[in-house]
């Protein structure tokens, strides 16, 4: 059972669905400027035009309604609001932003809004990025400006959507933009000015709009998870292991709302020789309102011979079009490893699939095993409900999009896309998470 308030939504980013690159006088960002690069996107393919989102943006408004969409989570590109990054604020940008919020409003959508997902701008990457002393006070002013500008508007603000992926890809293993390679050392000293960051924008939000609107980040989280009851310890221990990479929600959440990084992130830190003023605690740590998190899927461990293993998925285990697993208990065990450590209200701020799917004959995407995944997931996650609070669910996405690396060839949305026309159609599945708002999740039962 969900409770009665509950948020149905659905989720994008801006540089995933906006397409309108080079409009006005938008500034570039290191996406823009990144697919432009040869060979490091699946078939040279590029977000400039994506799903023309800038564009149709009343056209998606108007299906949200359709589908009876209770909240949208959307990102802000920061450059098209902001060219520069700091400074000048584009009257195209604000004017674009402030009637997708005028059009939701009318439509009655809670607007959850991303202040930052991956489209870091270009004249701030030149000036070092989030390398950069001066980036958690760029940050801020941008916050701010959004929180000046939106806050009217805007139920919830999440800060940043997933640092394991823009640090992790972004910034270690050279995936994502802005493509870096760089020495963990470097890694994380730009995680640390993230994190400054994020303290600095939550303080100014606050002292904006008061309590009148919702904060909190969105995280990758992965979790480990148990083949038998038996395991369950083990599984929360290893969740919460960093292994030396960037991968993990505490890395990241243990400052932000503990006030100290994971143990064995700090002697990592220590080899590494990368050490930090005791005093950039005290502005990390901030008060959120709720722990947004992004699961996709998680992996099983066991111990063998005293030690954590991670056993290969047997064959017959479901595999998305992404090559990930479908481990639905990833929506059981998850949050409650999240509820124990951190004891903040959940929502699930993106969960979805990609499948291998087209156009029928007859003009209908007859996705029928979307729909099972999505009975699947929400099953364990209502099992989840009835343990901690969760809050809200948001299917990720509301519709085919640039999915970052791998370009337009993996279709996550309720609504499918034909990249030549921009014309939308709606997929079975959605009239199936329709039904689901609807209902507040009994539909899944049937
Ligand atoms: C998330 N992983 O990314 C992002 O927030 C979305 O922008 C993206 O489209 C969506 O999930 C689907 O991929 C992730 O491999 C990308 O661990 C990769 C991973 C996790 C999340």
């Amino acid at each position: 059972m969900f409770n009665k308030n509950f948020v149905w939504g659905v989720a994008t980013a801006s540089y995933q669905i906006e397409g309108g690159a080079h409009e006005a006088d938008k500034g570039l960002n290191v996406w823009d400027v990144g697919s432009a690069t040869k060979g490091r996107i699946f078939e040279g393919h590029s977000g400039d035009v994506g799903c023309d989102h800038y564009h149709l943006f009343k056209e998606d408004v108007r299906l949200m309604k359709e589908l009876g969409i209770q909240g949208y989570r959307f990102s802000i590109n920061w450059a098209r609001l902001i060219p520069e990054g700091t400074g000048k604020i584009s009257e195209d940008g604000k004017r674009f932003y402030l009637e997708l919020l005028e059009e939701l409003k009318q439509a009655g959508i809670q607007p959850w809004v991303t202040l930052f997902h991956w489209d870091y701008p270009y004249a701030l990457y030149q000036k070092g990025g989030w390398l950069n002393a001066d980036s958690p006070k760029w940050f801020e002013e941008y916050a701010g400006v959004c929180a000046e500008l939106f806050s009217p508007y805007v139920s919830h603000f999440i800060l940043i959507n997933e640092p394991q992926c823009f640090l992790g890809l972004g910034h270690s293993s050279g995936e994502h933009a802005p493509f870096l390679k760089l020495p963990d050392s470097e890694v994380m000293r730009a995680a640390h000015n993230v994190l400054l960051g994020c303290g600095l924008a939550e303080k100014k939000i606050r002292k904006i709009c008061g309590n009148s609107v919702k904060i909190g980040t969105a995280q990758a989280y992965w979790p480990a998870l148990p083949y038998t009851e038996n395991d369950v310890e083990l599984a929360r221990e290893e969740t919460f292991t960093c292994h030396k990479n960037f991968g993990s929600v505490n890395y990241y959440t243990d400052p932000l709302l503990l006030g100290h990084y994971p143990e064995d992130v700090l002697a990592w830190q220590k080899e590494c020789g990368f050490a930090f003023p005791e005093s950039d605690m005290e502005i990390i740590k901030s008060k959120f309102d709720f722990y947004g998190l992004n699961t996709y899927t998680g992996d099983r461990v066991t111990r063998e011979n005293g030690k954590i293993v991670y056993p290969k998925p047997a064959p017959t285990v479901p595999r998305t079009d992404t090559r990930w697993t479908v481990h639905p208990d990833a929506m059981y065990y998850g949050p409650k490893f999240i509820w124990d450590r951190y004891h903040l209200p959940i929502v699930y701020t993106e969960n979805g699939v990609a499948l291998a799917e087209w156009k029928d004959l007859n003009g209908q995407i007859n996705d029928d095993s979307r729909i099972d995944f999505l009975k699947r997931y929400l099953r364990e996650l209502s099992r989840a409900a009835e343990e901690v609070e969760i809050d809200g669910y948001f299917y990720w996405s509301l519709i085919d999009n640039f999915e970052w690396a791998e370009g337009f060839s993996k279709k996550f949305g309720l609504i499918h896309v034909d990249y030549e026309t921009r014309e939308r159609t709606l997929k079975k599945s959605a009239y199936f998470f329709k039904k689901i708002i609807e209902t507040n999740g009994e539909e899944i039962w049937k």
